[in-house]
């Protein structure tokens, strides 16, 4: 994936022509797309190649099952040309690890602790122990809250140098500054863009925004 606006988009439009007219206004100055259910739901799974006409495509499926189900799951994502893929980590070692050799060098990232309020109940907790087999698990990276950047900061002492993606920014009130300066390499945005009567202008304002960092 490359690294020149830290900026990654949340197409989670489910209006499909909707959903591929935002990513054609704005694939040159995000550095990936990230879909999740509600676009490929609506849309089918054949949305993710046609997106990766235009830019990287991260998978955010959460993937969150046994060792055999995970491997499966990410086969069949890598069949329609996704770069990477959000899997959970709370189902244990052997889960991830499942996910990082089924995806062929692909990018697996882990969902240390989650952007919204109720993370706090039963992921917090464990943030660290998923930090930490994010690493043993050989994963690309880490998605950390874009909404606290304090715990940024926290997960990147445990991580070293994987990746940070932190979503959580503008409508959930995360800014992207914030992020980036706590250790972020990218901040994830989707309804401030997607929804933005100007997708286009807003995240070239994002991704200013990240630049004055
Ligand atoms: O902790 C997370 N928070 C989060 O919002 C992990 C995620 N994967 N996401 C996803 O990022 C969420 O499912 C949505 O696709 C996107 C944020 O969208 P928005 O709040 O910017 O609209």
């Amino acid at each position: 994936m490359k690294k020149e606006t830290h900026l990654i988009l949340a197409l989670d439009e489910t209006d499909r022509e909707k959903a591929l007219n935002v990513a054609e206004e704005v694939y040159d100055v995000v550095d990936a797309i990230k879909v999740n259910y509600p676009l490929v739901l609506s849309a089918g799974i054949g949305v993710v190649e046609e997106l990766s006409k235009l830019s990287d495509v991260i998978c955010d499926f959460k993937i969150a099952d046994i060792p055999n189900t995970n491997m499966l799951i990410v086969k069949e994502v890598l069949k329609h040309n996704a770069s990477g893929i959000i899997v959970h980590g709370f189902m244990g070692g052997d889960s991830v690890k499942a996910c990082v050799d089924a995806a062929e060098g692909r990018d697996v990232f882990v969902v240390t602790e989650m952007s919204h309020p109720g993370a706090v109940e039963f992921m917090q907790p464990l943030t660290d122990k998923l930090a930490q087999l994010a690493v043993d698990a050989g994963a690309a990276g880490v998605i950390a809250p874009g909404t606290r950047p304090e715990r940024i900061k926290h997960i990147r002492d445990i991580v070293g140098d994987l990746l940070i993606l932190s979503p959580g920014v503008g409508v959930q009130g995360g800014k992207a500054s914030d992020a980036v300066s706590a250790g972020a390499d990218y901040v994830i945005v989707g309804r401030s863009i997607y929804k933005s009567d100007n997708p286009r202008k807003t995240a070239v304002e994002i991704v200013n925004e990240i630049r004055g960092v």
